[in-house]
């Protein structure tokens, strides 16, 4: 039997930066088709922003293993929708996944196949579970970097193909300065 070498790595809980990580970068360029007021996506590419960054330490993707990964959502709005990551069913759908606040103001967008949704805001301490089948996206609220941790199967895989071309059902965005989860215009059944 061959075993792995266990380690330990440093999570820099201000940067959300973990060392020796893999760093994936997504501005908005990325993002294309993803929030609903296309003027305003056109307008904000002219400076083309840094969306999050995610730090992964993946390993094979094999069943029993785990990948871990923080990442570091900038904020902002895309007219008055907040931004968030592009949000991804895993390939492997039973898959779940664990989350857990590190820093600053969101939530999770979640959703079943069927398109039923669950909004759960997160903060610092917030540990939030996604169980099987559930697409999910994480979403700044607030107006500092929100990061978290993320640990999912190393076998899960993106699906990011349905998220893509359908979105949320729902979307979040700032009316009258209150943070409100609404029906999605643009959501394809
Ligand atoms: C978390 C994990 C990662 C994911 C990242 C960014 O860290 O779920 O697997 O890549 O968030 O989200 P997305 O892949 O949807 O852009
Ligand atoms: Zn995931």
């Amino acid at each position: 039997m061959e075993y792995k070498e266990p380690f330990g790595v440093k999570l820099d809980f201000d940067s959300g930066i973990i060392e020796k990580a893999k760093k994936i970068v997504r501005r908005l360029s990325d993002m294309k088709g993803y929030y609903v007021n296309e003027e305003a996506y056109e307008e904000l590419l002219k400076e083309n922003p840094v969306i999050y960054e995610v730090y992964a330490i993946e390993q094979e993707e094999k069943e029993g293993d785990l990948n871990f990964a923080t990442t570091v959502l900038h904020p902002g709005k895309v007219g008055n929708e907040f931004f968030m990551t592009k949000g991804h069913y895993h390939a492997k759908l039973d898959r779940a996944e664990i989350y857990v606040g590190l820093k600053g103001k969101g939530g999770m967008l979640l959703q079943t196949p069927e398109g039923e949704a669950r909004w759960i805001e997160m903060e610092e301490g917030t540990i939030v579970y996604v169980p099987p089948y559930w697409a999910h996206r994480t979403i700044n609220i607030g107006k500092e970097p929100f990061i978290f941790l993320a640990i999912y199967p190393a076998d899960a895989g993106h699906d990011y193909g349905t998220i893509a071309e359908k979105g949320f059902s729902k979307i979040v965005v700032e009316e009258e300065n209150r943070i409100v989860v609404k029906d999605n215009p643009k959501w394809k059944d």
